[in-house]
């Protein structure tokens, strides 16, 4: 069988780097990267080929192309988004309505779909306030979709998007022999942490930030208050969850896009992990009112039940094992040849 073709937009981001180290270990795909950065030497041995440069005015080179499969992980994160919401908006929805119609345009020329894979996230939803956030609980995909941010309408919008070209564009469904359309597939992601990478431009953030900055020995001002809780999983089980979502047949899938997640714990609760990790850690709590609004409007827990039953979903790591069997062994190699890093102020 010839390798799959396969686009992976924000390549150098964190799930990017991830996603592309597993697509080539796992094997059986040409891999085509695309990112407004060059690609770090670290994976250059796994592309074919890297475009760099802003998605937008690239797409089309990639006619040229025929993907079989699309990750489309380029994105302005949620606190990036909210002081400079055009450039999130060209590049969250603009950059997607134009893959999609790429996709869409293969799709049918082709006769064979496109899989459109997209990483929602849980900036999706939204809460009148933290007494609502603290009574809904786990909350289910169609329940509380008021994003209060930028990046969350955008991720919402492009959820409706995806759908609008997977299922509806043109009312081509309505002809008698419809023409094939493109299948599209979202994710909505916790907050995650990878022990190799750090995020930018998130508002989760403060998790993996911490965690880093602990397990170097720096003090960590943390920008939300001790008890803002929302849900987090280990970066290894998102890379699992594309695959997974990616690999299902079609026909066991009852909507586009899922919920999933791993586990829910409160900022103070990073800080105790840290401090029993990494004795003498200095964490204060400095809250900035701004990145605290957009955590208080996301949920402290996700309902991922469609994704289990409809495809298997489980993630490998609860909070024990992310912390005693992911992070703290592959953070403590890490920095473990930077020793003068625990000095550090
Ligand atoms: C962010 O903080 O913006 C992202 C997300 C939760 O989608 N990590």
């Amino acid at each position: 069988m010839p390798d799959k073709a396969v686009l992976v937009t924000g390549a150098c981001g964190e799930i990017g780097q991830a996603l592309v180290q597993s697509l080539a270990q796992k094997g059986g795909y040409r891999i085509v990267t695309t990112d407004l950065m060059p690609l770090p030497d670290s994976l250059k041995a796994y592309s074919a080929e890297h475009v760099q440069g802003d998605l937008v005015y690239r797409v089309k080179q990639f006619y040229d192309y025929n993907f079989d499969i699309m990750f489309h992980l380029a994105a302005s994160l949620s606190s990036k988004a909210e002081v400079a919401t055009e450039e999130a908006h060209r590049i969250n929805v603009e950059g997607t309505m134009q893959l999609l119609m790429l996709a869409a345009y293969k799709s049918e020329k082709r006769g064979k779909a496109v899989k459109f894979i997209f990483p929602s996230s849980i900036a999706a939803y939204g809460f009148d306030s933290l007494e609502q956030k603290r009574k809904a609980g786990r909350v289910k995909e169609e329940e509380y979709n008021h994003p209060h941010t930028m990046y969350g309408a955008n991720k919402l919008y492009c959820e409706k998007l995806g759908e609008y070209y997977g299922n509806f564009y043109g009312q081509r469904h309505l002809d008698p022999n419809p023409p094939v359309m493109l299948d599209f597939r979202a994710i909505r992601f916790p907050g995650l942490i990878s022990a190799y990478t750090l995020p930018t431009g998130g508002t989760s953030d403060y998790g993996p930030e911490m965690l880093h900055a602990a397990a170097q020995g720096l003090s960590y001002s943390c920008f939300v208050r001790e008890d803002t809780k929302i849900p987090f999983m280990a970066m290894p089980d998102a890379i699992k969850a594309l695959l997974m979502l990616t690999e299902v047949p079609r026909d066991y899938l009852t909507r586009q896009v899922y919920n999933i997640t791993a586990f829910s714990l409160t900022a103070g609760e990073f800080r105790k992990r840290a401090d029993n990790a990494f004795p003498g850690t200095r964490i204060t709590f400095e809250p900035n009112p701004r990145r605290q609004g957009i955590v208080d409007s996301w949920p402290e827990d996700m309902d991922d039940s469609a994704a289990r039953n409809d495809w298997g979903w489980e993630p490998d790591y609860d909070l024990d094992r992310f912390f005693d069997e992911y992070f703290l062994p592959e953070i403590r190699k890490r920095y473990a040849f930077r020793p003068s890093l625990r000095t550090k102020e």
